[in-house]
């Protein structure tokens, strides 16, 4: 992978990315250029910059060395810009059509540098504006089901694979969803975050000893399962949608781990703009639920029966045990994550976004519900159908 080293790191302003874009020659003499500074996320600076005549534009994304969404207090590794960088180009070498184009990067200025995507719109606005994006569920289940097994062990040269996984171990991006995501909502601690009003059915999942054991065994497949190489933070903030396309941003969690993260991470996402939505306008989500299954399965199965390298892959009935278990964890890790968005550190618009007070609370203490049945009952579900049953029957 090519990412240069150059300077001395300094976080950009402004004037510092049109100076670096520049200098990099990524506009022509002259040009003049208008740059905003847009990053709306939890640990990055976003720089967007425009040439105000042919409209063409660049981001500059640079990692700070601290967790924006905390502040100074929470240090956080630099190298996150190499690792997404590097996921950036390792993901377009099998789905281009779904990530962005990689110009350049600097590992010591800890920037990439990247296809302007502003023709899009993040898929988190557009949902909670009420827009369905009929292409979405498609196009990231391709994106995940390829990017899943061309990274495996039945998709690539195993002893390849191997190297291809040292290069993503990302301890502390890992770190930060081991504890927010699998361990922190589930106990008294003090990155939680939620209303007053919720703390008896807070304090409830806290005391849950059955809730506490299948969490437990979630995070320890989150912890030893190297499977495939992950985005690791697929959440509907890391989207760019329109009607037509759809592209993959920010995967500075990128890690090799167990192939039902990614597709639990945007089961939630959708659920929770489902929990947000009146209850006439939440098909437009179970379809994508639906749809997202349907395809990364179809995809999955096809490339395993076609290109495996793996001799174990022809035999029958290990391809369905993948799929089977595959479904079920993301089940489990979608439980997590709708949790941990409700109660614990950063949440989301969906559901904060919900002004009217008690129907805010209600939509919270209905994902608490909902998230805590899909881990302890994740075995249980035979299909995306069991996401609409419990859906309905954690309403009140
Ligand atoms: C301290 S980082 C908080 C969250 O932001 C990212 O998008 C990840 O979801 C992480 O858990
Ligand atoms: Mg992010």
């Amino acid at each position: 992978m090519t990412t240069v080293q150059t300077s001395v790191y300094e976080p950009l302003t402004e004037p510092k990315a049109v100076a670096l874009a520049v200098r990099l020659g990524l506009f022509r003499d002259g040009a003049p250029l208008a740059c905003r500074e847009i990053g709306d996320g939890n640990l990055n600076l976003v720089f967007h910059i425009v040439d105000q005549e042919t409209k063409q534009g660049v981001i500059i994304k640079q990692a700070l060395p601290y967790a924006k969404v905390v502040g100074e207090s929470w240090p956080l590794t630099l190298k996150r810009a190499v690792i997404e960088s590097n996921a950036l180009r390792t993901f377009a070498s099998y789905v281009p059509q779904y990530v962005p184009k990689v110009y350049y990067s600097d590992e010591s200025l800890a920037i990439t540098v990247m296809e302007d995507l502003s023709r899009l719109q993040i898929a988190r606005k557009g949902l909670i504006e009420g827009k369905t994006y009929p292409l979405l569920s498609q196009h990231i289940d391709e994106f995940v089901a390829k990017t899943a097994f061309y990274t495996s062990d039945f998709g690539m040269n195993q002893q390849e694979k191997k190297k291809l996984a040292q290069s993503f171990v990302n301890p502390e991006l890992c770190k930060i969803t081991e504890d927010l995501v699998f361990t922190d909502p589930f106990f008294d601690h003090e990155t939680n975050n939620f209303e007053d009003e919720l703390r008896p059915d807070v304090e409830a999942l806290w005391r849950d000893d059955r809730l506490h054991l299948e969490a437990a065994k979630l995070k320890r497949k989150f912890l030893t399962e190297a499977d495939v190489l992950l985005h690791g933070d697929l959440h509907t903030g890391s989207i760019f949608a329109s009607d037509d396309e759809t592209k993959v941003i920010d995967p500075e969690f990128a890690f090799y781990g167990p192939i039902g993260f990614d597709l639990g991470q945007f089961f939630a996402n959708l659920l929770l703009n489902a929990l947000s939505r009146p209850e006439l306008e939440r098909q437009p989500l179970f379809d994508h639920i639906n749809r997202t299954w349907d395809v990364f399965a179809s995809v999955f199965s096809n490339l395993w029966r076609t290109e495996s390298v793996e001799t174990y892959a022809a035999t029958p009935g290990l391809l369905e045990d993948v799929l089977r278990h595959a479904f079920i964890d993301a089940v489990g890790f979608a439980g997590c994550e709708v949790i941990r968005r409700t109660i614990g550190l950063a949440h989301v618009a969906d559901l904060d976004g919900i002004e009217q007070k008690e129907v805010r609370l209600a939509a919270k203490r209905h994902a608490l519900r909902l998230g805590r049945r899909l881990i302890v009952e994740r075995a249980e579900l035979t299909g995306t159908d069991g996401f609409r049953r419990l859906f309905a029957e954690t309403e009140r």
